[in-house]
Protein backbone atom coordinates (compact mmCIF):
# COMPACT_ATOMS: atom_id res chain seq x y z
CA UNK A 1 0.00 0.00 0.00
CA UNK A 2 1.05 3.69 -1.20
CA UNK A 3 0.15 6.18 1.13
CA UNK A 4 -0.67 9.20 -1.46
CA UNK A 5 0.81 12.39 0.01
CA UNK A 6 -0.67 15.56 0.72
CA UNK A 7 1.17 19.11 -0.86
CA UNK A 8 1.70 21.90 2.17
CA UNK A 9 2.30 19.56 5.15
CA UNK A 10 5.32 17.49 6.21
CA UNK A 11 7.65 19.09 4.30
CA UNK A 12 6.05 18.50 0.87
CA UNK A 13 5.79 21.10 -1.84
CA UNK A 14 2.68 23.73 -1.48
CA UNK A 15 -0.32 22.61 -3.88
CA UNK A 16 -1.17 25.17 -6.55
CA UNK A 17 -4.31 26.22 -5.11
CA UNK A 18 -6.23 25.71 -2.39
CA UNK A 19 -6.98 22.07 -1.51
CA UNK A 20 -10.60 20.76 -1.42
CA UNK A 21 -11.40 18.08 0.76
CA UNK A 22 -14.61 15.54 -0.11
CA UNK A 23 -16.88 14.57 2.18
CA UNK A 24 -18.51 11.22 2.60
CA UNK A 25 -20.18 10.68 5.61
CA UNK A 26 -21.03 6.85 5.97
CA UNK A 27 -23.72 7.74 8.78
CA UNK A 28 -27.25 7.16 8.79
CA UNK A 29 -27.53 10.62 10.44
CA UNK A 30 -25.12 13.57 9.01
CA UNK A 31 -26.94 16.35 9.06
CA UNK A 32 -26.78 16.99 4.60
CA UNK A 33 -25.62 13.62 3.57
CA UNK A 34 -26.69 11.11 6.07
CA UNK A 35 -27.97 7.81 4.69
CA UNK A 36 -26.81 8.64 0.99
CA UNK A 37 -23.58 6.38 1.34
CA UNK A 38 -23.82 4.15 4.64
CA UNK A 39 -23.67 1.26 1.95
CA UNK A 40 -19.44 1.04 1.41
CA UNK A 41 -20.24 0.47 -2.03
CA UNK A 42 -22.10 3.83 -2.50
CA UNK A 43 -19.60 5.51 -0.12
CA UNK A 44 -16.93 4.28 -2.43
CA UNK A 45 -18.48 5.59 -5.35
CA UNK A 46 -19.12 8.88 -3.72
CA UNK A 47 -15.30 9.19 -3.13
CA UNK A 48 -14.33 8.15 -6.57
CA UNK A 49 -16.94 10.94 -7.64
CA UNK A 50 -15.78 13.54 -5.47
CA UNK A 51 -12.15 13.03 -6.97
CA UNK A 52 -13.83 12.70 -10.41
CA UNK A 53 -15.07 16.65 -9.71
CA UNK A 54 -11.65 18.05 -8.42
CA UNK A 55 -11.63 16.65 -5.15
CA UNK A 56 -7.96 16.49 -3.69
CA UNK A 57 -8.88 14.57 -0.61
CA UNK A 58 -11.81 13.07 0.76
CA UNK A 59 -13.14 12.93 3.84
CA UNK A 60 -14.33 9.89 5.47
CA UNK A 61 -16.43 9.77 8.53
CA UNK A 62 -18.62 7.32 10.41
CA UNK A 63 -20.33 9.08 13.04
CA UNK A 64 -22.30 12.39 12.81
CA UNK A 65 -20.97 15.75 14.35
CA UNK A 66 -24.15 16.98 13.80
CA UNK A 67 -25.62 19.90 16.59
CA UNK A 68 -27.24 17.00 19.17
CA UNK A 69 -26.10 13.82 17.50
CA UNK A 70 -25.54 10.96 19.98
CA UNK A 71 -21.95 8.46 19.45
CA UNK A 72 -21.90 5.82 17.73
CA UNK A 73 -20.01 3.10 19.26
CA UNK A 74 -16.74 2.01 18.18
CA UNK A 75 -17.22 -1.44 16.34
CA UNK A 76 -19.67 0.53 14.41
CA UNK A 77 -17.25 3.09 13.63
CA UNK A 78 -15.13 0.91 12.46
CA UNK A 79 -16.97 -1.38 10.63
CA UNK A 80 -18.28 1.71 8.28
CA UNK A 81 -14.72 3.47 7.99
CA UNK A 82 -11.68 1.21 7.48
CA UNK A 83 -13.29 -1.09 4.00
CA UNK A 84 -13.87 2.45 2.78
CA UNK A 85 -10.38 3.95 3.18
CA UNK A 86 -8.96 0.58 2.26
CA UNK A 87 -10.79 1.23 -0.89
CA UNK A 88 -10.43 4.40 -1.55
CA UNK A 89 -6.82 4.28 -1.00
CA UNK A 90 -6.48 1.59 -3.33
CA UNK A 91 -7.49 3.81 -6.42
CA UNK A 92 -4.76 6.25 -5.29
CA UNK A 93 -7.01 8.51 -3.38
CA UNK A 94 -5.30 10.60 -0.62
CA UNK A 95 -8.14 9.78 2.27
CA UNK A 96 -8.20 11.76 5.46
CA UNK A 97 -10.51 10.06 8.30
CA UNK A 98 -12.89 11.92 10.56
CA UNK A 99 -12.94 10.65 14.28
CA UNK A 100 -12.59 11.68 17.35
CA UNK A 101 -11.35 7.78 18.48
CA UNK A 102 -7.79 7.35 18.32
CA UNK A 103 -8.63 3.29 17.64
CA UNK A 104 -10.34 4.09 14.01
CA UNK A 105 -7.62 6.72 14.18
CA UNK A 106 -5.09 3.86 14.15
CA UNK A 107 -7.10 1.22 12.08
CA UNK A 108 -7.38 4.15 9.04
CA UNK A 109 -3.66 4.95 9.19
CA UNK A 110 -3.16 1.18 8.69
CA UNK A 111 -5.27 1.42 6.04
CA UNK A 112 -3.30 3.99 4.04
CA UNK A 113 -5.45 7.06 5.10
CA UNK A 114 -3.11 10.63 4.84
CA UNK A 115 -4.49 12.70 7.38
CA UNK A 116 -6.41 12.60 10.57
CA UNK A 117 -9.31 14.78 11.03
CA UNK A 118 -10.34 15.11 14.77
CA UNK A 119 -13.14 17.72 15.10
CA UNK A 120 -12.44 17.45 18.93
CA UNK A 121 -8.62 18.31 18.67
CA UNK A 122 -7.19 15.20 20.82
CA UNK A 123 -9.94 16.33 23.57
CA UNK A 124 -12.25 13.30 23.00
CA UNK A 125 -9.76 10.58 23.20
CA UNK A 126 -7.43 10.62 25.70
CA UNK A 127 -5.28 8.43 23.55
CA UNK A 128 -5.59 10.22 20.48
CA UNK A 129 -2.69 12.99 20.62
CA UNK A 130 -0.11 9.67 21.13
CA UNK A 131 -1.28 7.60 18.60
CA UNK A 132 -1.44 10.41 16.34
CA UNK A 133 2.42 11.06 17.19
CA UNK A 134 3.50 7.49 17.09
CA UNK A 135 2.08 6.68 13.92
CA UNK A 136 3.47 10.24 12.13
CA UNK A 137 -0.16 11.07 11.01
CA UNK A 138 -0.48 14.90 9.96
CA UNK A 139 -3.74 15.81 12.25
CA UNK A 140 -6.44 18.04 12.05
CA UNK A 141 -6.76 20.10 15.23
CA UNK A 142 -10.29 21.65 15.74
CA UNK A 143 -11.37 24.20 17.86
CA UNK A 144 -13.71 22.32 19.89
CA UNK A 145 -15.58 23.04 23.47
CA UNK A 146 -17.83 19.78 24.08
CA UNK A 147 -19.70 16.75 22.40
CA UNK A 148 -22.37 17.71 19.77
CA UNK A 149 -24.89 17.00 22.30
CA UNK A 150 -24.00 19.80 24.33
CA UNK A 151 -22.18 21.81 22.00
CA UNK A 152 -24.94 24.44 21.53
CA UNK A 153 -26.05 24.89 25.05
CA UNK A 154 -24.93 26.66 28.15
CA UNK A 155 -22.03 28.77 28.35
CA UNK A 156 -20.92 26.27 25.51
CA UNK A 157 -21.30 29.22 22.85
CA UNK A 158 -19.89 32.07 25.20
CA UNK A 159 -17.12 34.10 24.05
CA UNK A 160 -16.21 37.69 25.18
CA UNK A 161 -14.52 37.61 21.86
CA UNK A 162 -14.90 35.39 19.35
CA UNK A 163 -12.33 35.48 17.48
CA UNK A 164 -9.43 36.11 20.05
CA UNK A 165 -10.85 33.35 22.77
CA UNK A 166 -10.94 30.97 19.61
CA UNK A 167 -7.65 31.67 18.53
CA UNK A 168 -6.41 31.35 22.06
CA UNK A 169 -8.14 27.64 22.96
CA UNK A 170 -6.83 26.37 19.57
CA UNK A 171 -3.77 27.43 20.50
CA UNK A 172 -3.81 25.39 23.51
CA UNK A 173 -5.21 22.92 21.81
CA UNK A 174 -2.01 23.21 19.37
CA UNK A 175 0.19 23.18 22.46
CA UNK A 176 -1.11 19.75 23.89
CA UNK A 177 -0.85 17.97 20.13
CA UNK A 178 3.35 19.14 20.16
CA UNK A 179 3.89 18.39 23.50
CA UNK A 180 2.33 14.93 23.17
CA UNK A 181 4.67 14.27 20.00
CA UNK A 182 2.49 15.38 17.33
CA UNK A 183 5.42 17.22 14.71
CA UNK A 184 4.71 20.89 14.25
CA UNK A 185 4.81 19.98 9.86
CA UNK A 186 2.26 17.74 10.51
CA UNK A 187 -0.60 19.92 12.54
CA UNK A 188 -3.34 21.61 10.41
CA UNK A 189 -6.03 24.31 12.30
CA UNK A 190 -9.58 24.79 11.98
CA UNK A 191 -12.13 27.35 13.59
CA UNK A 192 -14.68 24.55 13.42
CA UNK A 193 -17.37 26.71 12.41
CA UNK A 194 -21.03 25.60 14.36
CA UNK A 195 -19.04 23.79 16.61
CA UNK A 196 -19.92 25.82 19.86
CA UNK A 197 -20.61 29.01 17.87
CA UNK A 198 -23.77 30.31 16.43
CA UNK A 199 -24.57 31.77 13.18
CA UNK A 200 -23.30 34.97 14.05
CA UNK A 201 -20.12 34.14 15.94
CA UNK A 202 -19.41 32.07 12.16
CA UNK A 203 -19.90 34.85 10.14
CA UNK A 204 -17.36 36.74 12.73
CA UNK A 205 -15.46 33.89 12.35
CA UNK A 206 -15.09 33.81 8.71
CA UNK A 207 -14.93 37.69 8.58
CA UNK A 208 -11.29 37.06 10.28
CA UNK A 209 -9.67 33.72 8.88
CA UNK A 210 -6.80 35.49 8.20
CA UNK A 211 -5.95 35.95 11.81
CA UNK A 212 -5.95 31.89 12.26
CA UNK A 213 -2.91 31.93 9.66
CA UNK A 214 -1.25 33.42 12.36
CA UNK A 215 -1.24 30.33 14.24
CA UNK A 216 2.01 28.99 12.12
CA UNK A 217 0.10 25.98 10.50
CA UNK A 218 -2.00 25.56 7.39
CA UNK A 219 -5.72 26.04 8.13
CA UNK A 220 -8.53 24.11 7.05
CA UNK A 221 -12.04 26.23 6.69
CA UNK A 222 -15.08 23.81 7.04
CA UNK A 223 -18.33 25.86 6.17
CA UNK A 224 -20.21 23.59 3.44
CA UNK A 225 -23.75 23.41 3.93
CA UNK A 226 -23.89 24.29 7.61
CA UNK A 227 -27.10 25.78 9.18
CA UNK A 228 -26.27 29.44 9.15
CA UNK A 229 -25.90 29.27 5.41
CA UNK A 230 -29.65 27.85 5.58
CA UNK A 231 -30.59 30.77 7.88
CA UNK A 232 -28.96 33.18 5.49
CA UNK A 233 -30.78 32.06 2.34
CA UNK A 234 -33.92 31.59 4.27
CA UNK A 235 -37.42 32.20 2.58
CA UNK A 236 -39.37 33.25 5.87
CA UNK A 237 -39.73 30.87 7.97
CA UNK A 238 -37.98 28.15 5.74
CA UNK A 239 -34.43 27.51 5.83
CA UNK A 240 -33.40 27.18 2.42
CA UNK A 241 -32.40 23.10 2.55
CA UNK A 242 -29.11 21.81 2.87
CA UNK A 243 -28.21 20.48 -0.99
CA UNK A 244 -29.28 23.95 -1.54
CA UNK A 245 -26.62 25.81 -0.57
CA UNK A 246 -23.66 24.22 -2.29
CA UNK A 247 -23.05 27.86 -4.47
CA UNK A 248 -23.28 30.09 -0.97
CA UNK A 249 -20.35 27.48 0.19
CA UNK A 250 -18.61 27.86 -2.87
CA UNK A 251 -18.67 31.41 -2.16
CA UNK A 252 -17.07 30.79 0.73
CA UNK A 253 -14.69 28.83 -0.36
CA UNK A 254 -13.07 31.64 -2.40
CA UNK A 255 -13.16 33.62 -0.05
CA UNK A 256 -11.39 31.19 1.72
CA UNK A 257 -8.95 30.44 -0.60
CA UNK A 258 -8.35 34.01 -1.13
CA UNK A 259 -7.70 34.33 2.67
CA UNK A 260 -4.95 31.73 2.31
CA UNK A 261 -6.65 28.57 3.17
CA UNK A 262 -4.92 25.36 2.84
CA UNK A 263 -7.92 23.22 2.03
CA UNK A 264 -11.77 23.55 1.94
CA UNK A 265 -13.79 20.91 3.64
CA UNK A 266 -17.17 20.50 0.61
CA UNK A 267 -19.95 18.15 0.50
CA UNK A 268 -19.97 19.21 -3.80
CA UNK A 269 -16.43 18.78 -4.98
CA UNK A 270 -16.91 20.49 -8.41
CA UNK A 271 -18.26 24.60 -7.62
CA UNK A 272 -15.03 24.22 -4.82
CA UNK A 273 -12.67 22.79 -7.13
CA UNK A 274 -13.38 25.64 -9.66
CA UNK A 275 -13.34 28.52 -7.46
CA UNK A 276 -9.88 27.40 -5.70
CA UNK A 277 -8.13 27.65 -9.37
CA UNK A 278 -9.96 30.89 -9.90
CA UNK A 279 -8.45 32.07 -7.39
CA UNK A 280 -5.43 30.85 -7.09
CA UNK A 281 -5.38 32.02 -11.18
CA UNK A 282 -6.27 35.68 -9.83
CA UNK A 283 -3.42 35.53 -7.07
CA UNK A 284 -0.80 34.57 -10.30
CA UNK A 285 -1.62 37.60 -11.86
CA UNK A 286 -1.26 39.77 -9.16
CA UNK A 287 1.08 42.31 -9.56
N1 LIG B 1 -17.67 19.70 10.39
C1 LIG B 1 -18.36 18.56 10.29
C2 LIG B 1 -17.68 17.32 10.24
N2 LIG B 1 -16.33 17.26 10.24
N3 LIG B 1 -14.26 18.38 10.28
C3 LIG B 1 -13.56 19.51 10.36
N4 LIG B 1 -12.22 19.49 10.36
N5 LIG B 1 -14.19 20.73 10.48
C4 LIG B 1 -15.53 20.85 10.52
O1 LIG B 1 -16.04 21.98 10.66
C5 LIG B 1 -16.31 19.66 10.40
C6 LIG B 1 -15.62 18.43 10.30
C7 LIG B 1 -19.84 18.66 10.25
O2 LIG B 1 -20.53 17.62 9.69
P1 LIG B 1 -20.63 17.22 8.12
O3 LIG B 1 -19.67 16.11 7.92
O4 LIG B 1 -22.02 16.76 7.92
O5 LIG B 1 -20.26 18.44 7.33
Amino acid sequence: MSRPLLPGIAGHPPAPHTLVMGVVNVTPDSFSDGGLWLDADAAVARGRQLVADGADVVDVGGESTRPGALRVDEATELERVVPVVRDLVADGVAVSVDTMRSSVAAAAWEAGAALVNDVSGGRADPDMLRVVAEVGAPFVVMHWRAHSAAMQHGDHTHYDDVVRDVLTELRGQVDAALEAGVRADRIVVDPGLGFSKTGEQNWTVLAELEAFAALGHPVLVAASRKRFLGELLAEGDDLRPADRRDDATAALSTLAARAGAWAVRVHEARPSADAVRVVARLAGSSP
